[in-house]
């Protein structure tokens, strides 16, 4: 039998398309599911007398956080190069001669499964801790067929093991790996016509992503991996225009793509496309920062169009070494400017909408009952703080997690 819970006595901020605030309100869940939310006056008054009730004290929340974009598994990490960088050297002048991704690539070609899991797992944990309830999980760190099944495994293994709901996504045209150096087309060929379709029939991927880019793949490549995911009717996602304007954006745009991500060197015409194809534009402030790039991505165009603006953690080894989407949601205020309700949504309902996650990002009668109950007077908070924010307490599919490593307690209350 389902559990009904009443909570009560709260105030919600929905992130619907309006984003509703909600004073002395309620929130009604029937298993796994959100059945009424509304004020509290106004709550049905023929309940069951079974239904538990659990008092808020007034606190705010938001629907469970949605992290779109994080390459989350990986070996090892990259602080000696990220030391070289400190004294002059250059993110692409280190991928260049083989280091950067590929070097990540050689330590996750060399781990096991089990220490992969084992090396995600608290990168994990931190985002769960912060109230994040849905994630996106890349693979591209293993670049054969056999290391990129290992990365998306794992990915669905975090989904079983931790109160969490794992989107996976297929970044097999990450980077050119050693095998395959100089001859680009033909990884292209194997990436697109052998694995993505061997992976999918396993069943590991929900989505796939190129990283299209000057030192990566061009847009003819880019489009062979996007024509393979069409034809196995899987989203398309894109890391585009991070480093240079290629075109990825039109391009993905065409193919109806969910999201482009980074867009530091987008243009107007690309925001247009994004708005017109219904294309999430998602914002990696991390990666911003942390190459200490300076060129901003069109903030002030994305807004002007009405365009959906997500924000991720971009969690990786390389251009993002950090497992924390409030930072992330916290950096996009200051580094890009984007208002306190603009990165909320970014990191709920538009977020929810990059990554396919549907009934997800929003609280909304039919949507998955997963929230965070924040300690704080103003929602504001939550992203005014810079690695402080913490829940009080998160609720996934109905059910109050009291410990959010891998074996989630019953609810006690
Ligand atoms: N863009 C990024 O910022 C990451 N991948 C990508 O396509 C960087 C990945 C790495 O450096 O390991
Ligand atoms: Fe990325």
């Amino acid at each position: 039998m389902k559990v009904r819970t009443i909570w009560h006595n709260v105030r919600i901020a929905t992130c619907d398309e309006a984003m509703t605030e909600l004073h002395d309100a309620a929130l009604i869940t029937n298993g796994p599911t959100i059945e009424w939310i509304g004020r509290e006056s106004d709550m049905p008054r023929d309940l069951d007398r079974e239904a538990k009730r659990v008092d808020l004290r007034n606190r705010w929340i938001t629907p469970g956080l949605v992290d779109c974009h994080t390459h989350l598994v990986f070996a090892g990490n990259r602080a000696q190069e990220w030391a070289e960088i400190l004294k002059g050297a250059t993110y692409e002048e280190i991928a260049r001669r083989g280091g950067g991704i590929l070097s990540t690539v050689s330590a996750t070609r060399r781990a096991s499964e089990a220490e992969l899991f084992d090396q995600a797992a608290p990168r994990l944990e931190s985002l769960l801790a912060e109230g994040v309830t849905t994630i996106e999980v890349k693979s591209g760190y293993g670049l054969t067929l056999e290391d990129e099944r290992k990365m998306l495994r794992v990915a669905r293994e975090l989904g079983r093991r931790y109160p969490v709901l794992v989107r996976t996504t297929f970044l097999g045209a990450h980077a050119v790996p050693p095998e395959f150096a100089g001859r680009a087309d033909e990884f292209i060929d194997a990436v697109a016509t052998e694995w993505l379709p061997a992976l999918y029939d396993e069943g590991l991927i929900d989505m796939v992503d190129v990283f299209c880019d000057r030192i990566a793949f061009d847009t003819t490549q880019a489009e062979r991996v996007l024509a393979s995911a069409a034809k196995h009717q899987l989203p398309i996602r894109m890391h585009a225009e991070q480093l240079a304007n290629i075109g990825a954006t039109q391009l993905a745009t065409r193919m109806r793509a969910l999201s482009c991500d980074h867009l530091e060197y987008s243009n107007e015409d690309d925001v247009r496309t994004m708005v017109r194809a219904q294309t999430v534009a998602v914002l990696l402030p991390t990666a911003y920062l942390h190459l200490r790039e300076t060129k901003q991505p069109p903030i002030e165009s994305l807004r002007r169009h009405g365009a959906s603006i997500a924000v991720a953690s971009d969690c990786n080894p390389g251009s993002a070494p950090s497992a924390s989407l409030l930072l992330a949601g916290a950096l996009a205020t200051r580094l890009f400017a984007l208002t306190a309700a603009e990165v909320l949504a970014g990191i709920t309902r538009n977020a929810a909408k990059a990554c396919g996650a549907e009934r997800r990002g929003m609280l909304k009668v039919g949507c998955a009952a997963d929230f965070v109950v924040w300690d704080v007077a103003a929602v504001e908070e939550v992203l005014y703080w810079m690695g402080r924010a913490a829940p009080a307490m998160v609720v996934r599919d109905g059910v109050r997690l009291n410990s959010l490593g891998p074996q989630p307690f019953a609810n006690d209350s």
